[in-house]
């Protein structure tokens, strides 16, 4: 219910901004990019992570996008007892990239360290053949 909310505040807000830029390429298939190896992006805009949850397989890059006039960052928690961050992007000013490899299969819930209440997740699917 949350993401749904998050979801239509984002709409309703990226509504007047979208209309005025051509659609990024590949947006509408990074929600269902099961396939390995496919590059996938993760835009933050509006102070939302698009998509909110995204499936992808063992070794996939993803690569995450600040559209926002605002820094984000992409932050992890850690899966186990380990309190490190399994990925950190650090600051990310308007416009910059930053790109991690999901080498591990598992459930990663992240979000911005500056902005608490902007949370998604990636699920990492081992390969169907192993
Ligand atoms: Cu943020």
């Amino acid at each position: 219910m949350k993401r749904l909310a998050l979801t239509c505040v984002a709409t309703v807000l990226a509504a007047a901004v979208c209309t005025l830029l051509p659609a990024p390429q590949g947006a509408g298939a990074a929600d269902s990019a099961a396939a390995t190896g496919a590059p996938v992006v993760v835009h933050a805009k509006d102070f939302a992570y698009k998509p909110l949850e995204l499936a992808i397989g063992v070794g996939t890059t993803v690569t995450f996008v600040n559209d926002d006039d605002s820094a984000h960052t992409v932050t992890a928690g850690a899966l186990g007892d380990d309190k490190k961050p399994l990925f950190d992007s650090g600051n990310m000013d308007k416009g910059q990239k930053w790109t991690f490899t999901f080498k591990k299969s598992g459930t990663y819930q992240y979000l911005c360290t500056y902005h608490a209440f902007m949370k998604a997740k990636i699920v990492v699917t081992p390969p169907a053949s192993s």
